[in-house]
């Protein structure tokens, strides 16, 4: 929260736009200020004395200048929602087509716009083939970072823009017919921007009340922060309950709950549902319907058997501990977490950290020899 975060920008231009997404999508505040490009502000003119242009960051004073660059810099201090792919390749691909988009399309765009009759079908043509080197790109995929919006999906959003100039002149130069793969990808994008406007205005009051050794409350401490979003943390004394608490949980009197804008959510389960259906922000829930309800089977049955563990003789739970680790074991197996192996990100499992020191206590006294369980744990 120390950190300082300033956004020049301008309403109009799609390369500030690109750094509002990434700001967006990684959850990270700032203050935005709007230039005025006839008329610089001493500020822009003092950060970025070279181009004197807009997007322009300045991160604790230190200033970056430059669409693509910033994005980069975003992606490598703040870890929320990772822009470019763990893998070299992805990433040399990424940023290839995103040079290609500022040096080649860009540059068609513009000859569009400013032309007629027979340079304009020469620039339409030329706006086609390259439409279909990206079209191509997107095939199979839901971005072109695969499953969630990334570097490319940023660099790429001036096609949004040229999308929405086409539908209010009503000439349609990319069209659905054409191009129905870049289209739906428009249409996702559109969607998504709408929810995360609503979703990170800063004037959404987002409370938690939790207990610090509660496992249940660092779960929902665990998912605010993946998904960036920012709240107040209340603490309470389960000695001497709040009338908060008892207002907002008057069923279960219980840690945690979240209290979204006045409205109370509880059951740490429910709220991770509810986190992951509010903020688009680093996804919990696999999109597969099946891996969804894999997680969630899962995360009931950590609540269900190995939750209730500890009434029990200890001889027994220790027992039954050993076969239930091996079955999440098993289900571990040749991945990092229990979802999204492939981006080294921990998903709606993540659920599973609070497990942790239970399973560490229980690992300990067995010395049990599972090294998959013991990367998991953290204890390798
Ligand atoms: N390559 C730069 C392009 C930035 C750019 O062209 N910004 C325009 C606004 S869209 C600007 O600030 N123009 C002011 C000027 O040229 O004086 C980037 O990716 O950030």
């Amino acid at each position: 929260m120390a950190e300082e975060v300033k956004f020049l920008g301008m309403w109009a231009s799609p390369f500030s736009r690109r750094v509002e997404l990434a700001l967006k999508l990684k959850g990270i505040p700032y203050e935005y200020i709007e230039e005025d490009l006839s008329n610089k502000s001493p500020l822009l003119l003092k950060y970025n004395p070279i181009h004197k242009k807009v997007p322009l960051l300045v991160h604790n004073q230190k200033s970056v200048a430059e669409s693509l660059i910033i994005l980069e810099y975003l992606d490598e201090t703040w870890e929320t929602h990772p822009l470019l792919s763990p893998d070299p390749y992805e990433r040399a691909k990424a940023r290839f087509y995103a040079k290609f988009i500022d040096e080649k399309l860009l540059p068609t765009m513009s000859k569009l716009v400013g032309s007629t009759g027979e340079g304009k079908e020469q620039a339409i043509e030329e706006f086609h083939q390259q439409l279909t080197i990206l079209e191509d790109e997107l095939k199979g995929k839901q971005f072109f970072a695969g499953r969630r919006m990334g570097y490319l999906d940023i660099a790429a959003n001036l096609l949004l823009l040229f999308h929405m100039a086409g539908e209010i002149t009503g000439e349609k130069i990319l069209t659905a017919e054409k191009f129905p793969v870049i289209h739906e990808w428009i249409e996702r994008l559109m969607k998504m921007d709408v929810t995360f406007k609503a979703a990170t205005t800063m004037a959404e009051e987002v409370k938690l009340f939790g207990m610090w050794p509660s496992p249940f409350s660092r779960r929902v401490e665990l998912a605010l922060k993946l998904k960036g979003i920012p709240y107040e943390y209340m603490e309470e004394d389960l000695s001497n309950k709040s009338p908060l608490l008892l207002k907002y949980n008057p069923i279960h009197k219980k840690v945690p709950v979240l209290v979204h804008d006045e409205k109370p959510v509880t059951e740490s389960l429910v709220i991770l549902e509810y986190l992951d259906e509010n903020w688009e922000t680093h996804p919990f829930l696999p999109q597969d319907p099946y891996e969804r309800a894999k997680a969630r089977f899962w995360a009931k049955f950590i609540d269900e058997k190995l939750g209730h563990m500890a009434g029990k003789e200890k001889e027994d739970a220790i027992e039954e501990a050993q076969q239930q680790l091996k079955i999440m074991e098993d289900e571990l197996k040749g991945k990092q977490f229990f979802c999204r192996a492939e981006n080294r990100v921990p998903g709606h499992c993540c659920k599973c950290f609070d497990l942790v020191s239970y399973c560490r206590r229980v690992y300990r006294r067995n010395n049990t020899n599972r090294r998959q369980v013991s990367i998991y744990l953290g204890m390798d």
